[in-house]
């Protein structure tokens, strides 16, 4: 009972916190020493999910276009439902797996829900991160809300592509607030407390 693993899925917009609170997340479970792994866009989107360009040049030019992975809808949807069944396995495995994914469609979030849930009932969290899209762009750490912008970067959610909010995420964390990451991580950590009686 104290080494069952679950799925801890925050999304938001690009620059709202998602990376930074699941990374003290994974932090406070470390100290608790707990098994913990985190799935992002640095490692999935480089790897399992990576884009046509990248895979172009070990595969063949249909193979990229089959199976690399952009940002339309569709790419998405792909893109959610290998990372879902990745953290299902994890989770099925013991581990506590963080991912941080815009995963802007809320019915693609909801699929990854049921998967994890039917496996076992409560293995699914959803943290919304809710930073204002003006707050987001302003932080704009990459560089990417101007590119978008200026029209270069196609489809970014938030200014030309939809972000489909949770209706009933199990936390709503408010970005661009007064609280640290710390905080807003040892909030999800109280739940997560409770659920998997830690
Ligand atoms: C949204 C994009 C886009 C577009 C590149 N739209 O702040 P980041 O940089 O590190 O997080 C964003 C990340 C989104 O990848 P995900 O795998 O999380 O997306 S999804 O769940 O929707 O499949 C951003 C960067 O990649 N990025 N282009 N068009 N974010």
């Amino acid at each position: 009972l104290g080494q069952r693993g679950i799925v801890v899925w925050f999304t938001g917009l690009s620059g709202c916190g998602k990376s930074t609170i699941v990374n003290a997340l994974d932090q406070l479970l470390f100290d608790a020493g707990r098994a913990t792994t985190v799935l992002d866009g640095d490692n999935i989107r480089h790897g399992l999910c990576s884009p046509p360009e990248r895979l172009a040049e070990e595969h063949s030019d249909e193979f990229a276009k089959r199976f690399g992975l952009g940002f339309g809808e569709t790419d998405r949807e792909e893109n959610i439902r290998r990372i879902g069944s990745v953290a299902a396995l994890m989770a099925a495995s013991g581990l506590i797996t963080l991912t941080a994914f815009v995963s802007p469609y809320r019915r693609d979030r909801d699929r990854v829900r049921k998967i994890v849930n039917d496996q076992r009932e409560g293995d699914f969290v959803e943290v919304f991160v809710d930073t204002p899209l003006e707050i987001c762009e302003a932080r704009d750490p990459k560089g990417l809300y101007k590119k978008a912008r200026a029209g270069e970067i196609k489809n970014f959610t938030g200014i030309s592509d939809p972000y489909e909010a949770p209706e009933n995420p199990e936390i709503h964390l408010r970005g661009g607030d007064d609280r640290t990451p710390v905080d807003q991580a040892t909030e999800v950590l109280g739940l997560l407390a409770d659920r998997m009686k830690l």
